[in-house]
């Protein structure tokens, strides 16, 4: 019985410590139909790069979309939309992956 309890107890340790390390990555991406040029794509980049829970920014000129690798857990696909509503864009969300694990 005490042996249980004891199991018990490092299985929770264990599953804390994992939530803290197993990040909930996602890949966004936006179709941004404003951006034309190359001065759109950086300011894209340059004003996107200082949201909240963002760790990647690409941008794909061709395409006019924007992946974007964010933290689950500190922002949201609508708050990056309103990222982008900040400096006149509007971004139309297309589709979203899970990233397995933290490189
Ligand atoms: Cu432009």
């Amino acid at each position: 019985m005490k042996t249980r309890r004891i199991m018990a107890a490092i299985a929770v340790v264990l599953l804390s410590v994992a939530s803290v390390y197993a990040k909930d990555l996602r890949t966004a991406v936006f179709k941004v139909v404003q951006m034309e040029c190359q001065n759109c794509e950086k300011k894209v980049v340059n004003n996107m790069k200082f949201e909240k829970g963002l760790k990647k920014v690409n941008t794909d000129l061709e395409s006019q979309t924007v992946t974007i690798t964010y933290d689950a857990e500190k922002t949201t696909v609508e708050k990056l939309k309103d990222g982008f509503k900040k400096f006149k864009y509007e971004a139309e969300f297309l589709n979203e992956s899970k990233e397995a694990k933290t490189k």
